[in-house]
Order: C-alpha cells, then sequence, then structure tokens
C-alpha cells in the first residue's frame, strides 16, 4: 500500500519512474502531487527532457503544431507558455519541459545521470527491486517506464566505423555544443523524419553534404510560421474546446478528419485538395485533412502518393535526381511521415549529392570515409540519422524480470505483448507508459502520456482503496489484446511498409506492427470501460503481509 507521501530521500518508494521525459515528468507530478506518492525518478541524461534532450541535431524541431504538442493537464501552464512558432525548434521544447520541471518543482525528485539497469520483482512483498549504473539500489511497489518510443539510437553495424578518420555522430545522441560543418565534407546516412530535417541546414553551411539514402520517402512541407499574439490569444481563449477535440479524436490531433474516400470523387477535385493542403496547410494536415481512407485503401492511396512524386518532379530540377528521390513501392504514410522545410529544394544546390543505396549498398566505412558497392566517398564527418530501436529498445536495455525471474527480453523476443500497451502478463505493478500495443506514436504524444499517466494514477488510486497491493495483466487478457492489435493493423496498409512501426529498420527484430492502429479516441474509451469494470482482464490481490 502506498503510504508515504510527498519527497522521499530514503531508497523504498511507492513509486519508481524511469525516465524524464515528456511521459516521466508528468508521471512523477501526477503520482508525487496529485496521488501523494513518494517517487524518485531515474533520467540518464544529465538534464530533463528525454527525446528533446538528446535530438539536438540541426533542424530538429517537432512535427506536430506546438499549441497542442505540449501539455494538458495544467490550464495555467498552458496559458503561460508561449510558443514561438507552429513547429518550435528542439531548444524551445527543452526550455518548455525545464520550464515544466522548475514550475512544479520536480527536480528534487529527479536522479540525473544515472541510467536503470535492472528491476526485478520480488513476490515475497509485491515491490521492486530497482539497480542503476550508479550503484543505486531501491525498492517499489510500482515500477514505470517513462523511457519513449524513440530513445534507443540505432547505429547500423556497418564494418570499419573504428577506422573513419574523421568526426561521426548519431542524431539522436547529438553534442551538446553543436557541430561544425563550416568547410566539411559532409555524409548523412538516412532519410527519416530526422534525415529529412537535418538535410536543408546541414548543406547551408556544409562545404559539401552527401545525402545517402535507402528508400525514399514521402515528405510533405510543413508550412511553419511564427504565431502571431493574436493567433495566442485566440488559442488561448479556445483552450478548452482545442483539448477535447484532440481528446476525441483519432490521431490526438483537433483537426476535423475527413471521412471521404478519396476515390469517390472527381479527379479535379482530389487534385484541388491535395493542391490546398500542399500549399496552404503543409503538416499533418495533408493526412489528415484530405480523405478518410487513405491508409486502409491502396487506390486511393495512390492518389495522395502519385501527387507528392508529382510535386517531386516538379521541384527537383535534376529529374535523374528526382526519380532517385521518388517513393514507390510501399504506401504514402505507412512509414511515419515526414514533414519539411526544403528538403527536396536541397538537392537542388551545387553542393549537395544524393546517392542511391537501393542501387549500390554500403558495404563499409573506410579510413577517408564511405564505401559502396559502386564507389568511395571522401568524408570529414558522417552524420547517422538512422533511427532507433523503436518501442521496444529502450526498455529491453534494462534487464527487467517479473515473476519467477521471467526476464522481459525472453518473453517479448518474437514481438512485444501487452495488454492494453500499459501491462505485460507476468510483471506485477509495472506499467509502461505509451508501451507497444498503445496508440503511442501514431498519435499526438503529450496527450496518449497523459492519457496513460492519468489511468494508471487511478489504477493505483483503486488498489489503495480497495486495500490491494497487486495488479496484472491476465494471459488471456494479454493475449486477446495482442490478437486485437494485430487484427486492427492487418486491415490497414501499413503492414505493407518497411517501417520502424514493425522494427523493421532493426535487422534481426521480429516483424510485429507494434502500435495500436485503431485509434485514440476509441482505445480511450475502452481503457476507461476497463476501470469501470473494476480492471477487467487485470487481476488484483493483497499480500498477505501487508
Ligand atoms: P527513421 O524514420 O527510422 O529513419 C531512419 C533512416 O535511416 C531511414 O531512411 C532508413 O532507411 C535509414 N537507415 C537505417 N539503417 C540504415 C542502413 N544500415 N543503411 C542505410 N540507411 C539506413 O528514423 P528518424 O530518426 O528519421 O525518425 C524517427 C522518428 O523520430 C520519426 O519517425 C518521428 O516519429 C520522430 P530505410 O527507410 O529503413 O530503408
Amino acid at each position: 500500500m502506498p503510504t508515504s507521501s510527498g519527497n522521499s530521500a530514503g531508497s523504498d518508494f511507492d513509486a519508481v519512474v524511469v525516465g524524464a521525459g515528456f511521459a516521466g515528468l508528468y508521471a512523477l507530478y501526477h503520482l508525487r502531487d496529485v496521488l501523494g506518492l513518494s517517487v524518485r525518478a531515474f533520467e540518464a541524461g544529465d538534464g530533463v527532457g528525454g527525446t528533446w534532450y538528446w535530438n539536438r541535431y540541426p533542424g530538429a524541431r517537432c512535427d506536430s503544431e506546438s499549441f497542442i504538442y505540449s501539455y494538458s493537464f495544467s490550464d495555467e501552464l498552458q496559458q503561460e507558455w508561449t510558443w514561438s512558432s507552429k513547429y518550435p525548434e528542439q531548444p524551445e521544447i527543452l526550455r518548455y519541459l525545464d520550464h515544466v520541471a522548475d514550475r512544479f518543482d520536480l527536480r528534487p525528485d529527479i536522479q540525473l545521470s544515472t541510467r536503470v539497469t535492472d528491476a526485478v520483482f520480488d513476490e515475497t512483498t509485491d515491490r521492486w527491486q530497482i539497480r542503476t549504473d550508479r550503484g543505486d539500489v531501491v525498492t517499489a511497489q510500482f515500477f514505470v517506464s517513462a523511457v519513449g518510443c524513440l530513445s534507443a539510437a540505432n547505429l547500423p553495424p556497418i564494418a570499419g566505423l573504428d577506422s573513419f578518420e574523421g568526426a561521426w555522430y548519431h542524431t539522436g545522441a547529438w553534442p551538446q555544443g553543436g557541430v561544425d560543418f563550416s568547410g566539411k565534407r559532409v555524409g548523412l546516412i538516412g532519410t527519416g523524419s530526422t534525415g529529412i530535417q537535418a538535410t536543408p541546414v546541414i548543406a547551408a553551411t556544409a562545404d559539401h553534404l552527401t545525402v545517402f539514402q535507402r528508400t525514399p520517402n514521402y515528405s510533405v512541407p510543413a508550412r511553419n510560421f511564427a504565431l502571431t499574439p493574436e493567433q495566442w490569444a485566440d488559442i488561448k481563449a479556445n483552450y478548452g474546446e482545442i483539448r477535447r477535440k484532440a481528446r476525441e479524436s483519432w490521431g490526438g490531433f483537433p483537426y476535423d478528419r475527413s471521412e471521404m474516400s478519396a476515390i469517390e470523387v472527381s479527379p479535379d477535385e482530389r487534385e484541388a485538395t491535395y493542391e490546398r493542403l500542399w500549399a496552404e496547410e503543409g503538416g499533418f494536415k495533408f493526412i489528415y485533412g484530405s480523405y478518410g481512407d487513405l491508409l486502409s485503401n491502396e487506390a486511393s492511396n495512390e492518389t495522395a502518393a502519385e501527387f507528392i512524386r508529382n510535386k517531386i518532379r516538379h521541384i527537383v530540377k535534376d529529374p535523374d535526381v528526382a526519380e532517385v528521390l521518388v517513393p514507390r513501392g510501399y504506401p504514402y504514410g505507412t512509414k511515419r511521415p515526414p514533414i519539411d522545410t526544403d528538403y527536396f529544394e536541397t538537392f537542388n544546390r551545387d553542393n549537395v549529392t544524393l546517392v542511391d543505396l537501393s542501387e549500390a549498398p554500403i558495404t563499409e566505412i573506410v579510413p577517408r570515409g564511405l564505401r559502396t558497392t559502386a564507389a568511395d566517398y571522401d568524408l570529414d564527418i558522417i552524420v547517422f540519422a538512422t533511427g532507433f530501436d523503436a518501442m521496444t529498445g529502450s526498455l529491453l536495455r534494462i534487464d527487467v524480470r517479473g515473476v519467477d525471474g521471467q526476464s522481459l527480453r525472453t518473453k517479448w523476443e518474437a514481438g512485444p505483448t501487452t495488454y492494453l500497451g500499459i501491462q505485460v502478463a507476468g510483471f506485477p505493478n509495472m506499467f509502461v507508459i505509451t508501451g507497444p500495443g498503445s496508440p503511442s506514436v501514431l498519435t499526438n504524444m503529450p496527450l496518449a502520456i497523459e492519457q496513460h499517466v492519468e489511468w494508471i494514477g487511478d489504477c493505483i488510486s483503486y488498489l489503495g482503496a480497495h486495500g490491494l497491493t497487486r495488479v496484472e495483466a491476465t494471459a488471456e487478457a494479454e493475449d486477446a489484446w495482442v490478437d486485437h492489435v494485430h487484427d486492427v493493423a492487418s486491415v490497414t496498409l501499413f503492414p505493407k511498409a518497411n517501417s520502424w512501426y514493425l522494427g523493421a529498420n532493426i535487422p534481426g527484430k521480429k516483424r510485429v506492427f507494434m502500435p495500436y492502429v485503431g485509434g485514440f479516441a476509441p482505445y480511450r474509451e475502452r481503457c476507461d470501460q476497463v476501470a469501470a469494470n473494476d480492471y477487467e482482464g487485470f487481476a488484483l490481490s493483497r499480500h498477505a503481509g501487508s
């Protein structure tokens, strides 16, 4: 039973939270200040911010609009904070998270520069024992993973990296002081959201930039702009309604989602819609605001895909380069859709070269640069924009052991299994914020995080109110949920792409569609129903000694 309250200096806590990004900060606040639990958060970075702490690469910015990519739990917070633009850059988002940590006095309960290495459930006490790389050994009734979906950097195992005489960086672990590209020959590997954001910015200062592309991407212009005081006054006056609309939506965004099919309108009307969204709105509104069946109907999807392909052909002056940049062979939106500022335009610069790795893959890194099956490229700097071991990588870095010493790594070898994306059978009192099997990365993340944290808080309160000490997803509920997650994904086009949603970017990772594609609002309702039915699908119990 949670008994203590407020800041705790000992080694026994009601809850341990791993991570101090968007999820960890809110979990700490909610469990400590709303529920009155003793909480210790551990964070590997030497500052708060999570993914926004590590991803400092040039051009890093949010792809969701600032006024909704933020916390909604405190009206004071959302009224006092003003974002500079529609898509703020990483330093501004990090300032926001630092502000949250200060404003809610979270820092005394966060231990920075500390990586959790082990978490072991003790059935004799219904508590977790947690160890860190700094030698801490603490116990907690609840072990809350807020490690993030995109935090374990993926450095591809390319032979010869150690021999490289220049400097190399992964975008997800960027040096705090930045990198000076002036006068340098830079090679950038990867053309996901990150590579697409970084390319124009690096090209602007590097002597030469070579972009190594394995798979071309469907990118839509962000159409970023500075937000005016009038726009802000309007947003702040309507925040309640904006948040409500987001919570009741499919993707966690307050946009009107079209129910129309792309192939049921005339080609002229469709073209006009795409053109308006491309030219005036940009960003995710292109996918959310156009047609409702882009992710479920191949013919509909092809209309949007072809529109984007033609835009690329129009923007990129060299037709051969344009054809290499044109995505084919997978539907639009089935890899995480990037949004950009002048990405395709950058390939018109004299100091930018595109290398098609699908024709000639990288074979090794050599002292002077990079070798493909076709040529050698001399480089001073290599930037790996090669993504993450998404959704499971960060949690599995921790040696998590549940009932009977069962290892989470072993349990998830064939792909992650959860109930509601929140709990894993055999791992009682462990909660995973935005875990695999929840909408998470397919939605507006801060909103998904708030929903999970509040649900977890309610569950813990329920246990306390009923004199219970242990909550654990049943194997049956987990199996049924895993099947449901799979069934919902299989009627969409998502499985048709080699995406990180499926783990396809990590050699050897089991191919399983990890996020829940059934939509944020229906998912939230399901979670609420489970709670209202006395945590249906969970086994709740009281420890004999408590
Ligand atoms: P992504 O979206 O996983 O993109 C990684 C890119 O790196 C992608 O183009 C990959 O090609 C490429 N890649 C990965 N490994 C290799 C190797 N071995 N050789 C060549 N190219 C490689 O990561 P991002 O950081 O861009 O974005 C992650 C998320 O962060 C993003 O979706 C947003 O949610 C925020 P591939 O497509 O696999 O052929």
